[in-house]
């Protein structure tokens, strides 16, 4: 998609300068433009239509959109090789076209290619990828940690650092809600749905500052959820009795979402993660009201019969 930020993955690029990249890549932008209106729509928000990854705000999602379109490349090259294979072979050794076939059984020349070459293209394949885990696991040294507990169906945010000691339970806005909130904005039904996506808007959204490594630790209070945000790249599973580890660090201030990617039981769907990355002024802000905010928050379990409705 046009517009990316590749620049991150600058180590990589000796790669995506082959002309099939660039083919793949002009087929990839006239889909994209084609399925979107503006280079960075789908940037922490799924759009109609949408063909590509979201649009990615942090090293490791900007690394595995590169590697997503560099697999792409290579799906494309062999699936064209081996259907230019099949029909050739149809056609040019066919019973009518070659009565009387060859009884060659063996090539060392062909045998040690179509071994050394798979092999090549694993490796081409293999590198990138681990570099990739290694930068996903390989958590650096955190500005700023949030705990983040999936409960049946909502998210719990806790904030530890930062002198803040607060936890707060972010729940989707229902319809009532989100057009209550619409209203009370005096915003149009237009800016209303942007600002306050359906089925993405929650009343307690996250905030983190731009530019600032986050460690975000997750866990889960009853099931098995999974805490996804795509623009941020990143997924991990909410484990019961388990404290899982990953990392961001947003380059960019915007809202971005992400929804629980493990099937948890009826109101699977309706449970949104909604990061505000925000200057560093507004965080320090934020994080002052919500101390008074949140001083006294308790569970959420009572707000749970009104969530998925
Ligand atoms: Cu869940």
């Amino acid at each position: 998609m046009p517009g990316m930020m590749r620049s991150d993955v600058g180590s990589m690029r000796f790669l995506s300068r082959t002309p099939a990249t660039l083919a793949a890549s002009a087929l990839a932008v006239a889909l994209a433009t084609t399925a979107s209106d503006g280079a960075l729509a789908g940037t922490g928000i799924p759009t109609p239509w949408q063909l590509n990854l979201q649009g990615p705000v942090t090293e490791v999602a900007a690394y595995i959109n590169w590697f997503h379109d560099w697999l792409n490349v290579i799906i494309f090259i062999i699936s064209i090789f081996v259907l230019g294979l099949l029909v050739y072979v149809a056609w040019r050794f066919n019973e009518k076209a070659n009565p009387t076939p060859s009884r060659t059984t063996h090539n060392a020349l062909l045998e040690v290619a179509w071994t050394v070459i798979p092999v090549l293209i694993l490796v081409v394949i293999a590198i990138p990828s681990f570099r990739l885990l290694k930068l996903q696991l390989d958590i650096p040294q955190a500005d700023i940690t949030v705990k983040v507990t999936g409960k049946q169906w909502y998210w719990s945010y806790e904030y530890p650092q930062d002198g803040g000691a607060f936890t707060f339970d972010s729940l989707m806005l229902d319809e009532t809600q989100r057009a209550a909130a619409i209203k009370a904005k005096g915003a149009s039904q237009e800016v209303g749905d942007r600002d306050m996506p359906r089925l993405l808007a929650v009343d307690n959204e996250a905030v983190v500052p731009v530019g600032k490594t986050v460690r975000v630790q997750v866990t889960a209070a009853d099931v098995i959820h999974k805490f996804t945000v795509p623009s941020f790249g990143v997924k991990i599973d909410a484990i019961p009795g388990r404290l899982n580890e990953t990392w961001f660090k947003a380059d960019r201030e915007g809202v971005y979402y992400g929804q629980c990617s493990f099937i948890c039981g009826q109101n699977h769907a309706y449970m949104p993660i909604a990061f505000r990355v925000v200057s560093q002024e507004r965080y320090a802000a934020w994080l002052a009201e919500s101390k008074q905010k949140f001083a006294n928050a308790g569970d959420a379990a009572g707000k749970v019969a009104t969530a998925g409705q």
